[in-house]
């Protein structure tokens, strides 16, 4: 089993978040480092959906990941375990976010240089985390079929702050009374720029999109 780093990150004392943001910004960019956000509700599929995503990615980038969690190391220890990458995890002092401040302090801590992609998997929650840039260059966030079309009429501004929406296991929705066309509809009216791709970490359905939409979008971050 791989050792995982768990760093303890408390609240952030700083209150110009969006600055620290752009720096973070800046400087993986110049380091060559794409750094995405990956958000969404407990239980959609993050962890599983990364640690597939990261098994067909690692042949062809260096790939580091971060997971954000009031307890435990059990998500940084299963993508360590099941991908073999570096994985940290921070501890948040139970707060229901991650600010910039917070992943720069991390990031002091975890040595990133050399990494073409570092991935931060985000505290699983709706809300908190749309409101504080983590000074990722792309957010992208996870629906999952069971949680329901109407998810983005509740909670918009996660739908409105992310690149890219994944529609989650849809090999489930026989089983759920899920319009996808009517999801989509709602979340592009939102945020008419997002790109909406419907996976299944299970199928393995839309998982090559998902890789494409990385590496062009990191071709264009880091150009
Ligand atoms: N049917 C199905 N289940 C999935 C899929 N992806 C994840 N799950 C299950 O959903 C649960 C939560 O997944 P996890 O990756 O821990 O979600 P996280 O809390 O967002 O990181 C686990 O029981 C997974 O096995 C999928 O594509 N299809
Ligand atoms: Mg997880």
């Amino acid at each position: 089993m791989g050792e995982v780093k768990v760093i303890e990150i408390n609240e952030s004392i700083f209150a110009d978040n969006d600055s620290t943001a752009q720096e973070i910004k800046l400087r993986l960019k110049d380091q060559g480092t794409f750094f995405i956000n990956v958000m969404s509700a407990p239980g959609s599929g993050k962890t599983t959906l990364l640690t597939a995503l990261i098994n067909r990615l690692k042949g062809g980038l260096s790939i580091g990941e971060m997971d954000v969690d009031i307890k435990t190391s059990l998500d940084a220890q299963r993508v360590a375990d099941a991908t073999g990458v570096q994985s940290i995890q921070i501890h948040n002092g139970g707060l229901c976010h991650i600010d910039a401040d917070m992943v720069s302090r991390a990031l002091k801590e975890y040595d990133t240089a050399g990494l073409d992609l570092l991935i931060l998997e985000n505290i699983g929650n709706l809300v908190c985390p749309a409101e504080f840039d983590t000074g990722a260059h792309k957010n992208i966030m996870l629906l999952s079929v069971p949680e329901g079309d109407d998810k983005p009429l509740k909670y918009p501004l996660m739908f409105s702050v992310s690149d890219l929406v994944l529609i989650t296991k849809t090999d489930t929705m026989d089983f759920f009374d899920f319009d996808i066309e009517l999801a989509k509809k709602r979340i592009l009216s939102l945020n008419p720029g997002a790109s909406i791709i419907p996976v299944s970490a299970k199928t393995g359905e839309g998982l090559d999109q998902v890789i494409e939409w990385i590496n062009k979008e990191k071709d264009k971050t880091l150009k």
